[in-house]
């Protein structure tokens, strides 16, 4: 008995970073370099989940602390609001960019330096963990795109 059960743990846990990939795809990962270290940084991606999900945390060796942040606006004024989860309806790409939604580095370990990259851990309720490669840009970059060009 033991050891069916160990099988079974050995094939659910072989089977699941497959269904991962296959259901949420994650693109154009991307933060601003940092100048000091003490502020927090805001890091932007794109999301897009076959099936619907949802997006409960996100963790980075970086950071002390992640936050799924959305932006309010109230006449001339936006503010960030924090929210918990971020639903992902099927088949709808969702894309974290400045002025939007976006995700909050707190406690920076150190600066983030322009031209490096850094893993970011995405946990999702249905697809599992999903870890990125975030690349760090300029300062006043507003997106991965402008880089390529
Ligand atoms: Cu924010």
């Amino acid at each position: 008995m033991k050891i069916l059960i160990a099988i079974v743990v050995a094939l659910w846990a072989g089977a699941s970073p497959t269904l991962a990939e296959e259901s949420v795809r994650l693109s154009d990962a991307w933060a601003r370099a940092s100048v000091l270290a003490s502020r927090p940084v805001a890091s932007y991606l794109t999301i897009e989940s076959a099936v619907e999900d949802r997006l409960l945390g996100v963790t980075t060796p970086v950071a002390g602390h992640v936050m799924i942040h959305a932006v309010e606006k109230d006449g001339d004024v936006s503010r960030m609001k924090h929210i918990e989860t971020l639903e992902l309806p099927t088949g709808e790409r969702i894309t974290l960019a400045p002025g939007g939604m976006h995700l909050m580095l707190m406690g920076l370990q150190d600066k983030l330096s322009e031209g490096t990259t850094f893993p970011m851990t995405l946990s999702f309720e249905n697809a599992g963990e999903i870890t990125v490669e975030v690349s760090v840009l300029g300062i006043a970059a507003e997106g991965p795109r402008e880089v390529s060009e």
